[in-house]
């Protein structure tokens, strides 16, 4: 146990696992009641499987339960898995779903309370204190990033820094005027800060900048040790996803050895990725699965993330019992994660079925240029497209462009090919290649 390592909430974060387990039991059996009493469609899924409320009597009987896909929640657009009232509704996030829609979640004043509970530990857990000064650069908005952390911070009585994500130049100005001790952003932007401000000319050691909380997108221990030494700081691992709370689901503590999973609110499952059927066994892959144990506005009963992921039950050597997630390997199915965004490529597609003038045969290429995702999409023009003036094509790639950025969040580089260009495929058509695997 290291001495100088602090927690938020001793009692929970070190609580031996037979009483973890005895207290997720009772909060399964409570929120099984609460959604089949108050959210239509986990009704007609018992009801569909002849199962009860009060067939769910212990943390074991999870398994029974039916399983919540994006899919749900979009087929429910905007507020049908809601178990509260909009009355007691206090805000609403969002993020991107595989077409169009969005997939909304909603949070009633103890479910922000809690949430800012979780990201306080996870801040606690890298080091910080009611003194730290933390400076925020995800974005703030619908995106859970920058406001989960923003009300973490305060709720620990920390300082917060809310700047948000864009504005390289403001971003180094505050580092350095500021003072923050700690820095949450993406990594891939933790890393382009690094080179920007090689390229001022401003010494990261001359910050008081001692540890950076990344997440939001996938990164590598490679990708560590560069921030880490680039910056002089130590970077720490924090996931979540918005159908959750946002970020705070999970932590790394000081051992940097796996995420520490705020299991008492959101309880995780490692299923076979194939046969979806619970691994146990510590440390090896699955596809990662929660329940929300106390979720008022959008409680979810074991819902499908596809990232794929292990977990430790070992308690870790900085005193806490929580379960540990091991760094996210990938996903099970297609999403891509460009400069923090989630995008389907199924967006991309409903854009292009929707524009006359180009056919739905397209291709994205995804790579990491000067520490920066890219996305450059290929699509085919219609024969008679093809047969246009440069004028038109140039106007069509133009409105393309824009319909994308917006169907997506993220601006993409568009070029119009010729018709029957791209490969076809046989089977299940790939649409992406993505370069930044092996990049850091
Ligand atoms: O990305 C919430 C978040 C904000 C987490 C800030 C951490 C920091 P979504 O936009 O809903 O929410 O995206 C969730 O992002 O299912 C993962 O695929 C991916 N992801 C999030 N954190 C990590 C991480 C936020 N640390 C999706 N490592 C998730 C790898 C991550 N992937």
């Amino acid at each position: 146990m290291n001495g100088n390592i602090g927690y938020y909430d001793r009692k929970i974060e070190c609580m031996p696992r037979s009483e973890m387990e005895v207290l997720q039991g009772e909060r399964l059996k409570e929120i099984v009641k609460r959604v089949y009493e108050t959210v239509p469609r986990y009704r007609a899924k018992m009801d569909a499987i002849k199962l009860k409320p009060s067939d769910i009597n212990s943390l074991e009987d999870i398994s029974k339960l039916p399983f919540t896909e994006k899919q749900d929640l979009r087929d429910s657009y905007p507020y049908g898995m809601f178990s509260a009232p909009i009355k007691d509704i206090v805000r609403l996030h969002a993020s991107s779903a595989t077409t169009g829609k969005l997939t909304v979640v909603g949070y009633t004043k103890k479910d922000l309370d809690i949430w800012a509970e979780a990201v306080a530990r996870c801040l606690v857990m890298t080091g910080a204190t009611p003194e730290s000064i933390v400076h925020v650069a995800y974005g703030y908005g619908l995106f859970t990033g920058g406001l989960g952390m923003h009300y973490g911070i305060e709720k620990l009585g920390a300082t917060a820094v809310p700047v948000s994500s864009g504005n390289t130049q403001k971003q180094l100005q505050l580092l350095q005027d500021f003072g923050p001790e700690i820095i949450c952003c993406t990594p891939s932007y933790a890393i382009y800060l690094a080179e920007a401000m090689k390229e001022e000319g401003v010494d990261p050691a001359s910050l008081k900048l001692r540890a950076g909380i990344f997440g939001a997108e996938p990164w590598s221990e490679a990708m560590r040790q560069a921030i880490e030494s680039k910056l002089h700081i130590k970077a720490y691992d924090i996931y979540g996803l918005s159908e959750i709370c946002g970020p705070g689901v999970a932590c790394e503590c000081e051992m940097q050895k796996g995420m520490h999973i705020n299991e008492d609110h959101y309880f995780p499952e490692i299923l076979d990725a194939d046969t979806l059927e619970p691994i146990y066994e510590d440390n090896e892959e699955g596809e990662l699965v929660f329940t929300t144990l106390t979720k008022e506005g959008i409680p979810l009963i074991r819902y499908r993330t596809h990232d794929l992921a292990s977990v430790t039950r070992e308690k870790c050597e900085c005193g806490r019992t929580l379960v540990r997630l091991n760094k996210i390997s990938g996903r099970t199915d297609d999403m891509l994660i460009i400069r923090g965004v989630n995008v389907f490529p199924s967006q991309i597609e409903s854009v292009l079925l929707k524009c006359v003038g180009v056919e739905p045969h397209y291709h994205i290429y995804v790579d990491r240029v000067n520490n920066l995702d890219t996305l450059e999409i290929h699509v085919e023009m219609s024969e008679k497209l093809f047969s246009d003036e440069a004028k038109v094509v140039e106007q069509l790639r133009e409105k393309l462009t824009a319909d994308i950025a917006s169907a997506i969040g993220v601006h993409a580089k568009i070029k119009l090919v010729s018709p029957r260009t791209l490969p076809r495929s046989e089977g299940k058509a790939k649409h992406t290649t993505d370069y930044r695997k092996g990049k850091i």
